[in-house]
């Protein structure tokens, strides 16, 4: 039926180069039924084709998705690939920025926004990011709390001494007429009064 066509039309081309003054191409595209329903017809001067459209292979006489996810190296390592009918989309991970062909960690810890809590240290890791809290606080949950070293054994200061608590330390200061004492003791961990920060 096809080759009956182009046939035709030929015979029809040939007739008018010798008959008229100018040959021009017939769309044969715009005939019905040139091409499976699946195809794409694509004119061409004096001919078609009939071709898989875009993203589409030919595979036992119909038009099959080229699934590009399928091959590892369509995205980056680091992004997710969506196969899509005739196409497909890369996207990164979470944590990631990029365009989906190039990924890259995203430093929480440099933008505006202040991800972690004021008292505590930003840290910025592949995919993520964590906070930390500053010396001499201690997490509790996602708190940083201060650990109050003069509600024990009143930091080991000097029995002449006041122990002073602040955030992240503490200070043993002398009386009235005592020299400078040796550094108080450790830092015990027997807390019983903690300060959220
Ligand atoms: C195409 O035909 C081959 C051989 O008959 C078969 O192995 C293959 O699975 C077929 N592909 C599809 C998409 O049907
Ligand atoms: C995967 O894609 C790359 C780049 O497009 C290409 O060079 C390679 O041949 C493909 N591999 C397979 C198995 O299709
Ligand atoms: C993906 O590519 C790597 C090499 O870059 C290869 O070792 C691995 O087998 C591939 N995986 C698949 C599923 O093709
Ligand atoms: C993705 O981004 C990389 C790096 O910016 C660039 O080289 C590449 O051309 C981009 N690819 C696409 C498809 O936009
Ligand atoms: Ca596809
Ligand atoms: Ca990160």
């Amino acid at each position: 039926h096809v080759t009956m066509v182009s046939f035709t039309l030929t015979i029809l081309c040939v007739w008018m180069l010798m008959n008229g003054p100018k040959c021009t191409d017939i769309n044969e595209c715009l005939l019905n039924r040139m091409c499976r329903p699946d195809q794409v017809c694509i004119n061409k001067p004096g001919s078609y084709q009939c071709s898989c459209p875009p993203g589409h292979h030919e595979e036992n006489g119909t038009c099959i998705d080229n699934n590009e996810c399928a091959n590892n190296s369509t995205c980056h390592p680091l992004a997710r690939c969506w196969n899509t009918v005739g196409s497909y989309t890369c996207q990164c991970r979470l944590g990631y920025t990029g365009n989906g062909t190039y990924c890259k960690d995203i430093d929480e810890c440099s933008q505006s926004s202040l991800r972690c809590h004021k008292s505590s240290q930003c840290i910025n890791t592949p995919g993520s990011y964590v906070c930390v809290c500053a010396p001499g606080l201690i997490a509790l949950g996602s708190l940083c709390v201060d650990l109050d070293e003069c509600q024990s054994n009143r930091g080991g200061c000097h029995p002449a001494a006041t122990c002073y608590n602040s955030v992240g330390s503490f200070q043993c200061q002398c009386g009235n007429g005592w020299d400078l004492p040796p550094m108080g003791g450790h830092t015990q961990l027997t807390v019983h009064v903690l300060i959220a920060i």
